[in-house]
């Protein structure tokens, strides 16, 4: 009798078993098609016709990746792989990234949501995804060797878990992390809230992009990967100006930017013209008693920062990193300053020797947005962008918040240079100019008419006279 007992226990529980794997063997046999993205430029936002409504947000030069319902799970499929990226028009750096593109596409889910996403390895070493700021089961983290195996070269593996809370979130490997963050893996991922929050406004534009940085030796073509300060492309979302695309609202939109940085130092991102306020990070939205208004944030390395403003002055604003070098694209940093150096006739001796030799500098750097100056092939030029007045002397993290009355709304193209109101233009003085003043004190100096010195001539000297108040 025992025996039978046994067996049929045995059996119960083995048909339990299948029946458990059927299902999901069913869920993983149809893995979702991955979408690849070839194109560079800002793709229009992917307004959900599955799932809960929200209000997409538009990356910069990025895209956001479509998902399938399946039995109330939301299914991703991202597929890590070597990737080009075109960082600037003419400029293409071989970058690693998910589905044709670094950064990976920007994951867009609702506030509980439950999210599925396969990651199929095609990188030559072995990877993992971590969910950055995400509330969600230890083994979902994505630590290699911490709370997982690290996904083997050509298999997928599954990640699994509800979006507890709503905010800015990314996502990156965290294995290998050096050389794979340094190769350009990463990706956005925003929650909406599933309903009306006290914290979260709505808005009618809303913006996201990474900060990344890479080092690529002029007229090469792959990013050095253990450079750890003195990187030479600063991008955003892997494009650098001119090749990052506008920020276009209408006047009067309220606009959300929402800014992740994964580089090795911060940034201060600076808007001109407006004041915003920090209305949340990777930590979720912030109360509105925390927050003040400013011009500029400084998001520090592996934070995520959400700025709002009102879009309420017209024009073409400038909206950039505050790093003065990361408003430049490749250049040797063992450039000599040469300002107030006469090179007179400097040049032209040593283009008898060498005939492309160009020494700059003598009037600041200025004549580089400017000049045709041979470069390696395969390489951004210093400071190129051009607008209507001339070159606007930056590369790098720079763009431009393009505000206009007539921009429809849901309209994220560009409407072109900005039409200034006539005489509303910083423009040449031509009337008489006076002496500036601190020539006549140096004048002066030698003849004070009321006997005292002038302010430039004193000098208040004092030495030390001992060590007794030490
Ligand atoms: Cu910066």
């Amino acid at each position: 009798m025992e025996p039978i007992n046994s067996r049929r226990r045995f059996f119960a529980g083995a048909a339990t078993t299948v029946a458990g794997l059927a299902v999901a063997r069913s869920a993983m046999a149809t893995l979702p098609e991955p979408v690849i993205q070839t194109s560079v430029n800002t793709a229009p936002p992917l307004v959900p016709t599955t799932g809960r409504p929200y209000n997409p947000v538009v990356t910069l030069n990025g895209w956001t990746l479509p998902w399938r319902m399946n039995n109330g799970v939301k299914e991703f499929h991202l597929v890590a792989e070597p990737v080009e990226r075109e960082v600037s028009p003419g400029f293409k750096v071989n970058m690693w990234g998910y589905n044709g593109q670094s950064p990976g596409p920007t994951i867009e889910v609702v506030e509980g949501d439950r999210v599925r996403v396969f990651v199929t390895n095609k990188l030559p070493e072995h990877t993992t995804v971590h969910w950055h700021g995400q509330r969600l089961p230890n083994g979902m983290d994505g630590v290699g060797g911490l709370n997982q195996k690290a996904i083997p070269v050509g298999k997928t593996y599954v990640y699994e878990f509800v979006a507890r809370r709503p905010g800015t979130f990314m996502y990156h490997p965290h294995a290998d992390e050096m050389v794979q963050m340094a190769m350009g893996m990463m990706g956005f991922w925003v929650t909406h809230p599933k309903e009306k929050h006290p914290h979260i406004s709505d808005v009618d534009r809303d913006f996201c992009f990474l900060l990344n940085a890479f080092d690529v030796e002029p007229g090469t073509k792959t990013p050095k990967i253990n450079t750890m300060t003195d990187f030479n492309i600063w991008s955003w979302n892997s494009r650098v100006f001119p090749g990052i695309d506008t920020l276009n609202v209408r006047q009067n939109d309220r606009v959300r930017i929402r800014v992740g940085n994964l580089t090795m130092t911060n940034h201060p991102i600076h808007l001109h013209g407006h004041e915003f306020m920090v209305t949340g990070t990777d930590g979720g939205p912030t109360p509105p008693s925390s927050r003040w208004y400013e011009v500029t944030t400084d998001v520090a390395v592996g934070q995520m920062r959400q700025v709002e403003f009102i879009a309420d002055e017209e024009g073409d604003w400038a909206f950039h990193c505050h790093k003065s070098h990361h408003t430049m694209n490749a250049m040797g940093h063992t450039v000599p300053t040469m300002v107030g150096v006469d090179q007179r006739g400097l040049v032209k001796k040593i283009q008898k020797v060498a005939p492309d030799y160009m020494l700059m500098g003598e009037r600041g750097m200025a004549d580089m947005g400017e000049m045709e100056m041979p470069i390696p092939d395969n390489t951004a030029p210093m400071m190129t962008g051009q607008a209507q007045y001339g070159p606007v002397e930056m590369g790098g993290m720079f763009s431009v918040l393009k505000v206009r009355k007539d921009q429809k709304p849901g309209d994220y193209s560009d409407p072109g240079p900005y039409k200034y109101p006539a005489g509303t233009v910083a423009q040449e003085y031509t009337g008489p100019l006076s002496e500036p003043a601190r020539f006549r004190s140096e004048i002066s100096a030698g003849t004070p008419a009321n006997g005292k010195a002038t302010p430039s001539t004193v000098l208040n000297a004092r030495k030390p006279t001992g060590h007794a108040g030490h």
